[in-house]
């Protein structure tokens, strides 16, 4: 089989790149390890960013989200009982719609199926062969039998842990990375958000963050150590400390119940650099990651959808490869962006074992000089509604 582009993982990168290719009328198959309800399953990001949704419009597949996004205008900062608005709109004009990662990826998943494009589920041994040649292909093996497409150009979607990453040779590659001594413990739970806008809290206990889905559907999140398991943690348990986390008020109004989900993540900051090795490119959790704190990841996996999306276009339009060859130095300068605001968030509200006193009052420094300072809230509110692309 022949097709113009392989695309490795079939994620929210994947998908998106897929969907905006097709627009343009150029052929991709989807290779993806797990099946799709596999994919729909895991409750990851939450925010999106104005570009996000406007690649999703390009895509086709901005409807449902249009409708059911929910538009915040700004996010609370809050330490110990004390809170205060950071205010995006005032500050740049804009806001951050919330819509889950699994809603993102069902409204792709959906469209990809009704054009026809094709999937291949449940793949095993994919193997990316002569990506810095010009005969480029990949082989993977479906149900124990061996399958090959040749191509184009890869796009290597298959996230932190997937194979593209890999292929690039280690005298090639530079992976920078800094690994955070803590974890995020998640649940979800069909009760109504504890308030309208998002609340990350700093406390002495630790971090802590209110999110949701819609009106009856809460994803919040403690900061919990790194040897924590979800089973360790009871719903009650979960609750108590979640609320000793945020200011009296909010938690006095904290609807609590059943978890329908709970799960643990750790906390990373991780950039390899090229993005680009011949032939294949890497978009999303294969080439980066970033701590959640900021609500970066999926943002910045669709940036770089953006611009390969841009340089594949022009290539197979107008013959003209410079997008493709600026990919790598164009979506490193924005990823490294995106890794400093998430680094900046995850040091100013967490807790760290090893923090001093003096540590301890510049963190809070930090944190007042936001509060009180326009031009603080106004960097923080440029970086969280998503830089330029
Ligand atoms: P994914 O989502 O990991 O998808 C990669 C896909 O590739 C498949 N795969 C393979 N397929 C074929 N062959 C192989 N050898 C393969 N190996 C792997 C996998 O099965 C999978 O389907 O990467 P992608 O598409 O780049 O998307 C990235 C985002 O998922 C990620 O950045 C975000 O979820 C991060 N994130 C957040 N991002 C935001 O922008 N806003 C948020 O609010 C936000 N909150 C979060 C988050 C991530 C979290 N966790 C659990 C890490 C909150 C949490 C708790
Ligand atoms: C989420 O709703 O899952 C979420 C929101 C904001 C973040 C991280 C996760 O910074």
């Amino acid at each position: 089989m022949r097709t113009q582009v392989v695309i490795i993982g079939g994620g929210p990168s994947g998908l998106l790149l897929g969907q905006l290719l097709h627009t343009q009328g150029i052929k991709a198959v989807v290779l993806e390890r797990k099946t799709r309800d596999y994919v729909l399953s895991r409750i990851r990001a939450g925010i999106l960013e104005r570009g996000t949704i406007a690649l999703m419009h390009e895509a086709g597949v901005g409807a449902r989200l249009e409708k059911e996004g929910y538009v915040h205008d700004g996010t609370i900062i809050s330490y110990g009982d004390e809170d205060f608005t950071v205010n995006f709109k005032e500050h740049t004009g804009t806001s951050v719609v919330v819509y889950g990662q699994t809603e993102v990826t069902r409204d792709l998943y959906d469209a990809r199926e009704a054009a026809g494009l094709e999937t291949v589920f449940n793949v095993e041994q994919v193997q990316i062969h002569g990506a810095d040649t010009d005969a480029s292909y990949v082989t993977y093996e479906v149900d124990g039998a061996e399958q090959r497409i040749d191509c184009d150009y890869i796009a290597g979607c298959d996230g932190f842990h997937g194979v593209s990453r890999q292929a690039i040779p280690l005298s090639v590659r530079k992976e920078y990375e800094k690994v955070y001594p803590f974890g995020w413990l998640g649940i979800l739970s069909e009760t109504p958000p504890v308030n309208e806008e998002l609340i990350y809290a700093a406390s002495e206990r630790g971090f802590a963050l209110c999110s949701m889905r819609n009106e009856n559907l809460s994803r919040y999140y403690i900061q919990c150590s790194l040897s924590d398991k979800p089973e360790d943690w009871t719903d009650e348990a979960f609750w108590q400390e979640l609320k000793r986390r945020i200011p009296k008020a909010h938690a006095d109004k904290l609807v609590t119940g059943p978890s329908i989900e709970k799960s643990i993540a750790p906390l990373r900051s991780f950039v390899t650099e090229p993005m680009r090795w011949g032939r294949l490119f890497l978009c999303g959790d294969a080439a980066h990651i970033v701590p959640p704190t900021g609500a970066k990841g999926l943002n910045t996996a669709a940036s770089d959808i953006h611009y390969l999306y841009q340089g594949l276009k022009q290539h197979y339009r107008e013959h003209d490869s410079t997008g493709l060859d600026a990919y790598s130095e164009k979506a490193l300068a924005r990823v490294w962006k995106a890794e400093r605001f998430s680094w900046w968030m995850t040091n100013l509200l967490h807790r760290f074992p090893d923090q001093t006193a003096f540590d301890l009052k510049m963190q809070k420094a930090d944190i007042d000089f936001l509060r009180s300072n326009r031009e603080a809230q106004s960097v923080m509110a440029q970086n969280y509604i998503g830089l330029p692309y």
